[in-house]
């Protein structure tokens, strides 16, 4: 009988342990024999070499976030900054993947960096977004997993806590991950958009010190200027708003191009502060808004709104040549203090669109 009853309570453990596999099994398969892809970061405004439809089952993209403490120039009169980046860039990478493939992160804080940094990406889900899990203390690295369950374009930042973390994002340390469905881009009547090219913009409020004379501060250390920095992020009124990590960084030389006919996409973050995006001389074709590709896009808009804390993305079809403004319609903000980018567009004028039947001259009859 004794006998009988421990076989019974053995059997009892057995199914349980069986039942509990399965359970495991069904809701949690395993990500570790998917294929792992490597993807190579670039610098903003490019974006990675991506396919816009996944091309089979989901899979594990391997990226490398390296952090930088970086002395930078946000302007030309002086105002600098000890910017905060992943890989060295204000903003850091756009990552590109698709809807249930998984990020495989390895965040690195080299031993010559002097703060403790982590990352919370808003397309991850539990434990802060990952920061929870990612604090690294310079010299050391974290590799973190985790599944893209949900498409849209997302704003990544560090978040180190307390008021580091306004300091750290305030500094330069955010970025974008853009995960595209896993057959690609809708329309708003559903139909298949492919884009021609795409770029990232960050747009980015820095707050910077001055002396007594009003001539920017330096610092030995990134630390050292954050008091005078916090009193500055109190007035909530940034001293530059840029685009890209410095005034000018998309304008001249540096404006991003295309052509006419061209169906380019365009992503646009801001990890703290409300913005308001406007192109010049065209429409947003399709904008979706708060960043999600779930829901249908808004279509012409004339201004579209990025909320601090979000990304999201607008895909125009150029129907004109010529140089077009890109900016954040707070003009003050896009004139005095840096959110504006250019767009220079080379193709044949289309008449019928726009035609100067008089040029400027003598006030007469017409
Ligand atoms: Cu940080």
């Amino acid at each position: 009988m004794k006998q009988m009853r421990m076989l019974a309570s053995l059997f009892g453990v057995a199914l349980v342990i069986l039942y509990s596999a399965v359970a495991l099994s069904a809701e949690q398969p395993s990500a570790d024999s998917l294929e792992r892809v490597k993807e190579k970061l670039v610098a903003p405004p490019a974006v990675p070499v991506h396919t816009q439809e996944a091309k089979g089952p989901p899979v594990i993209v391997r990226i490398r976030l390296v952090v930088e403490e970086k002395r930078m120039q946000v302007s030309s009169d002086g105002a600098n900054i000890w910017a905060l980046t992943f890989n060295g860039t204000v903003p850091g990478p756009l990552i590109v993947a698709h809807q249930n493939d998984y990020v495989e992160l390895t965040l690195v804080n080299p031993g010559t960096n002097t703060l403790v940094h982590n990352i919370d990406f808003h397309a991850a889900t539990g434990a802060l977004g990952g920061g929870a899990m990612t604090h690294v203390a310079p010299g050391q690295e974290v590799v973190l997993r985790f599944k893209l369950i949900k498409s849209g374009v997302f704003v990544y930042h560090c978040e180190p806590g307390g008021v580091m973390t306004p300091l750290h994002v305030a500094s330069g340390m955010n970025g974008a991950i853009m995960v595209l469905p896993r057959d690609g881009l809708r329309d708003a009547q559903g139909k298949k958009i492919h884009y021609d090219r795409a770029f990232y913009i960050g747009e980015q409020d820095f707050y910077l010190p001055k002396d007594e004379k009003g001539a920017y501060n330096s610092y030995v250390t990134p630390a050292a200027g954050f008091g005078n920095m916090m009193e500055v992020m109190k007035t909530l009124t940034p001293t530059f708003e840029v685009f890209n990590g410095s005034v000018g960084a998309l304008t001249g030389e540096h404006a991003l191009k295309a052509r006419v006919g061209e169906k380019v996409l365009f992503i646009h973050s801001q990890a703290n502060r409300d913005t308001r995006i406007h192109l010049i001389g065209g429409q947003g074709d399709l904008v979706w808004r708060g960043g999600s590709f779930a829901d249908p896009p808004a279509t012409n808009l004339e201004t579209w709104a990025v909320p601090g804390g979000s990304a999201i993305a607008m895909l125009y079809e150029f129907r004109q040549p010529g140089t077009y403004m890109y900016l954040n319609h707070n003009l003050i903000e896009a004139m005095l203090l840096g959110a504006a980018a250019e767009v220079e567009v080379e193709g044949a004028w289309n008449e019928d669109i726009m035609k100067q039947i008089k040029k400027p001259g003598p006030i007469g009859e017409h």
